[in-house]
């Protein structure tokens, strides 16, 4: 069992590496992407990264249910905050983050999903919040974001009846942004990814951090944020390359962001 980190043409690509386990998991895993995470939101040759479980069953069967049955309250509190500590991790780094779902995104699985700035997913994937029926809530940030994803109804319905939903109906309730072919899911993300980092890395960072404003601020302060935003990205090498290469006729030349870091980091 691993955290896979493989870097090609700017893209780093993520893998939970437990196929046996359906890739479920526990705290080392969480250990893990925290680390994979930081290490690729620090490394300014990274432009996207695409986050995909091994093997063709599952993205994530959910945390790790047999770690988690001896749990008391205090270790439980840990193991929820470590997951969150991963979907902040990936919320916060300044690169979008493609989650490329190959099966199963249960429970947890799809909480992380959930903490992605896009989502696709084979036609055999299947999602649900099952967790009530463990006996226990979403405690990886499937209360707070599915919500906000779905709308509080839907979301409401798939958390009470901890029913799956598969890929066509994901795609109908906007939980994913397309289906593809199990064999050609990730070069679907790849092919997304390669057009991402063909932008702007700086102005790219700049939308990722606007974009996360708008589920959390009122829409004035969002729009004032928007408008620092823009003229941050003023006088920056990537405005005048952008604009100038629009009027010769060529493609922009962009630069590598030289000092990425987590968003909030000290
Ligand atoms: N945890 C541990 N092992 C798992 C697992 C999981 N979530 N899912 C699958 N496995 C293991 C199976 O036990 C089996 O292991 P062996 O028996 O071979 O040792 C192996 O993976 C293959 O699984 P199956 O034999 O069951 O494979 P099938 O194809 O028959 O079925 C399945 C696939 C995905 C339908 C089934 O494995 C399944 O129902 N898995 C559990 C899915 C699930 O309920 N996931 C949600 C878990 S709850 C919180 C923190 C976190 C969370 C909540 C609160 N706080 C601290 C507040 C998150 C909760 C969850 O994610």
């Amino acid at each position: 069992m691993s955290i896979d980190t493989n870097m090609s043409q700017q893209i780093a690509t993520i893998t939970i590496n437990n196929p046996d386990r359906l890739n479920a998991l526990d705290a080392n895993h969480l250990e893990g992407l925290l680390e994979a995470f930081r290490a690729t939101a620090g490394d300014a040759s990274v432009r996207a990264i695409i986050l995909t479980g091994a093997g063709e069953t599952a993205f994530v069967a959910g945390a790790d249910i047999k770690e988690m049955s001896t749990m008391s309250p205090e270790e439980a509190m840990r193991f929820g905050r470590l997951g969150h500590a991963v979907g902040s991790a990936i919320e916060r780094t300044p690169q979008p983050v493609i989650a490329a779902i190959n099966g199963f995104a249960l429970g947890g699985g799809c909480e992380l999903a959930l903490a992605c700035d896009i989502r696709i997913c084979s036609t055999n994937a299947v999602f649900a919040q099952p967790e009530v029926g463990l006996g226990i809530p979403p405690g990886w940030g499937g209360t707070q974001r599915l919500p906000r994803t779905v709308g509080k109804g839907i979301a409401s319905d798939l958390i009470f009846t901890g029913r799956r939903i598969r890929a066509d109906e994901a795609l109908r309730i906007g939980l994913v942004n397309a289906v593809h072919e199990q064999d050609s899911l990730m070069e679907h993300a790849s092919v997304m990814a390669r057009e991402i980092a063909g932008n702007s890395p700086a102005a790219v960072r700049l939308s990722k951090r606007l974009i996360a404003r708008s589920q959390d601020a009122h829409p004035s302060s969002g729009l004032a944020e928007e408008a620092h935003g823009f003229a941050e990205a003023f006088g920056m090498h990537d405005q005048q390359e952008g604009m100038s290469a629009f009027f010769e006729k060529r493609k922009p030349v962009f630069e590598n962001e030289p000092h990425l870091e987590l968003e909030g980091d000290a």
